[in-house]
């Protein structure tokens, strides 16, 4: 395999020094770019990208053609579990993910399995092996999951939601339920990441999409078990490198001490806390991802910059900890030149922080 050219984000997680802060940007391959529209409609759709190893490896690469990105991530999603599990999964236009054949009591989850990462979710091993050619050891690639609880709101809502009444009905009238799919969930998580890592990815991410709409008691008990349980089972070392696992829980600045006590390496967070406090608070322990609200993309060059700055001195002169993000996804309606010029003012305005 390829030497890696560029290991600044892999060294940043593990709080080894670098020359300037990382940055790379969650849902960096997507609609926003006017090369990933023309390839997915002549993919014809979103699963076919996903399907086809070579165009996964395409559309993973084109964000990196573009800007000066420090990592790579799988071009996939976190619905592919649920998928493999036999719940019918249809991106429809305009309406997001639905399953045909969401869970509604304990005799469907009896009745799921645990998917074979290399049989059932074969294609995406396949997507992992095909990106880590195509990148050449230019930048490391992250392979990622959804959290259990993420993925269960959509598998027992049957899609997106807005006020996740059927998930949380299960979470309080038939908690057994709910904990059987989420232990089988971790059970495919722990699979499936690990088979990613034997494929080639060089670093971890869970998303916990819809962790912050629960209450802290319910958040311990319904995700962060759960996530805790996965840490404990990824596979940690590959290539005699360390692959470092990120967990990121979409509101959950008020829980990254325990978050941070699962053992991971790095907390993600998203933009309703200052990095200044996440750091005061666990940064002896973790490194952090994050953390500029996705939003200020639409924002001028001047105030991109200017928040850009902002975030760097919250972190403050380290040398290492910090991988720069938006604090969640790229919105699809945002100028690609404005991502670009988010990416350049990381690059730039980051290195006097590592003298
Ligand atoms: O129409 C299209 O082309 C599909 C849009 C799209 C894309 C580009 C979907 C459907 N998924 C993806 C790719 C994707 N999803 C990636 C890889 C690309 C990258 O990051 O560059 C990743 C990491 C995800 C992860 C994902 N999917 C999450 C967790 C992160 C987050 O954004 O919160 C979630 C919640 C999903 C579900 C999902 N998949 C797709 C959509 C539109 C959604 C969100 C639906 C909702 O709002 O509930």
């Amino acid at each position: 395999m390829a030497e890696l050219k560029n290991d600044r984000y892999l060294r940043a997680l593990l709080k080894q020094p670098v020359d300037q802060t990382p940055v790379w940007m969650m849902r960096q391959a997507g609609r926003y770019l006017p090369e990933y529209r023309e390839l997915r409609a002549k993919a014809g759709d979103f699963m076919s990208l996903c399907r086809d190893a070579d165009f996964a490896c395409e559309v993973t690469l084109q964000p990196l053609r573009r800007y000066d990105l420090d990592a790579a991530i799988l071009f996939s999603d976190i619905l592919t579990i649920p998928d493999a599990m036999g719940l019918g999964l249809r991106f429809e236009t305009g309406e997001g993910p639905v399953f045909d054949r969401p869970i509604t009591c304990l005799r469907d989850v009896e009745k799921i399995g645990i998917p074979d990462p290399e049989d059932e979710l074969g294609y995406v091993m396949n997507a992992v092996r095909t990106i880590r050619k195509g990148l050449n050891g230019d930048v490391p690639l992250i392979g990622f999951s959804g959290s259990p609880w993420t993925l269960a709101t959509y598998m027992v809502e049957g899609g997106t939601s807005k006020a996740f009444t059927k998930i949380k009905k299960m979470a309080f009238a038939e908690p057994q339920t709910l904990h059987l799919l989420l232990d089988k969930l971790a059970d495919s998580v722990i699979s499936y990441l690990n088979a990613q890592v034997a494929a080639g990815a060089q670093s971890l991410m869970i998303f916990d999409t819809w962790g912050g709409i629960l209450s802290p008691r319910d958040y311990r008990e319904f995700s962060l078990r759960y996530m805790a349980k996965i840490v404990d089972g990824l596979t940690r070392e590959n290539e005699g490198r360390r692959v470092p696992v990120t967990l990121f829980t979409k509101n959950g600045g008020q829980w990254i001490e325990e978050i941070a006590a699962t053992g991971c390496d790095a907390v993600g967070l998203d933009w309703t806390i200052d990095i200044s406090d996440a750091k005061a608070r666990v940064g002896d322990k973790v490194a952090l991802q994050g953390n500029m609200d996705p939003s200020m993309l639409y924002a001028s060059p001047e105030r991109i910059q200017q928040e850009v700055q902002h975030i760097l001195e919250q972190y403050g002169h380290d040398n290492t900890g910090h991988v720069f993000n938006l604090g969640h996804g790229i919105h699809l309606d945002v100028p690609p030149e404005n991502a670009g010029t988010f990416i350049k003012a990381v690059n730039e305005l980051s290195r006097p922080f590592h003298k």
